[in-house]
């Protein structure tokens, strides 16, 4: 008899949410004593392919990304990779782009066994146009970023390619003693992750190190992770999602506006003008709410000069 495969997922911890409907991920929201808590989990759930992603799954991937962003009772996003495969009991966070349709991304399966590479007429009717070359983990890779919550990876097998940069942009990681594998295989599939992937990598690894890790395309572990600053704890892989929901709790007890702000300066100083923006918005926010921004607009609305007396030049 084998051993029972560790599941990290706690179904009891967690519950579907509502008004999606969904093929290649799954989005739940966690829960206790029949009370929502303030996290939730997004998981790719194509695990008989160590959970790359087609555009179908970049879209859905958006969708529940974008509906965390915007429940104002979340606090934290746990990204995972569902497991193990059917085929192989491997396990995977994700690796990347589905390379049997890499730059065929207007084509949409109607079913799983659909042959990716035929030219079928009916395959071909398929195509949108206006989708066709998206490459639309970009705009995935930026939520994650910009979002003014913490995303944490929870890295649960194999992190490769366009997987191993969603784990490099994520804003905490912890990763499966057992399963955790790492690998940026970018160069040896003819893509080049140029933006956060890269750049990103080398503010968390150091210069030479993330040129290694593209340019020589090695396998390496949780543990490597964890010592050259890719991941910031390496548990047993049973232990895997209740430390990542640990962590998103513990975010939930300090103070959103701090956490906010703290994740947008961070950007910052890496995201140019960009960052600069986001960061700008929130302070613009938060300056609204001051009696000198009101003073402002109701001098403007009560057509009369503001008064600016009660405001110091001087904190
Ligand atoms: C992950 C690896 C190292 C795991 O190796 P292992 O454990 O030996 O498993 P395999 O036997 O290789 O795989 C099991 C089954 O899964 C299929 N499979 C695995 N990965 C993929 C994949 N990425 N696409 C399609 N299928 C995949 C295998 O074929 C196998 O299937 P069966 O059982 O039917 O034989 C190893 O699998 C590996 O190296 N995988 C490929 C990793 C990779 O190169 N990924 C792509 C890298 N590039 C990107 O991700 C770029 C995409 C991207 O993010 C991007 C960024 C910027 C701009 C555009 C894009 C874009 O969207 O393209």
């Amino acid at each position: 008899m084998s051993e029972p495969v560790p599941q990290p997922f706690d179904p009891s911890a967690w519950r579907p949410v509502e008004g999606f409907d969904l093929t290649d991920i799954t989005y739940h929201r966690a829960v206790r004593d029949g009370r929502d808590l303030p996290a939730v989990r997004i998981a790719f759930d194509r695990p008989e392919v160590r959970n790359a992603f087609r555009p179908q799954t970049v879209d859905e991937l958006y969708r529940a990304l974008d509906h965390a962003r915007m429940t104002s009772d979340v606090a934290a996003v746990i990204l995972t990779g569902n497991g193990p495969s059917p085929k192989d009991g491997g396990w995977a966070f994700c690796s990347g782009g589905d390379q049997r349709i890499r730059g065929r991304d207007g084509y949409r399966y109607e079913t799983e066994d659909a042959d990716p590479l035929a030219e079928t007429a009916q395959r071909r009717e398929q195509i949108d146009p206006a989708r066709a070359g998206r490459l639309h983990i970009l705009e995935v890779q930026r939520l994650i970023r910009t979002m003014p919550k913490v995303v944490i990876a929870a890295v649960s097998g194999w992190a490769a390619g366009g997987g191993h940069s969603l784990n490099v942009v994520c804003d905490l990681s912890v990763a499966s003693r057992q399963h955790a594998r790492f690998k940026q295989t970018d160069a040896n599939v003819g893509s080049f992750d140029a933006g956060y992937g890269s750049g990103l990598l080398a503010r968390q690894a150091g210069d030479k190190r993330a040129r290694e890790i593209f340019f020589l395309a090695r396998e390496y572990s949780a543990e490597d992770a964890e010592r050259w600053g890719v991941v910031n704890e390496v548990v047993d892989h049973a232990e895997l999602e209740s430390t990542a929901l640990e962590w998103a709790l513990t975010v939930a007890g300090k103070s959103p506006q701090a956490i906010r702000m703290l994740k947008l300066a961070f950007n910052m100083v890496d995201d140019g003008l960009a960052g600069q923006q986001v960061f700008a918005g929130e302070a613009t926010r938060l300056a609204y709410m001051t009696d000198e921004a009101a003073e402002g607009r109701d001098a403007f609305l009560e057509r009369r000069d503001p008064d600016w007396s009660r405001f110091p030049y001087y904190y």
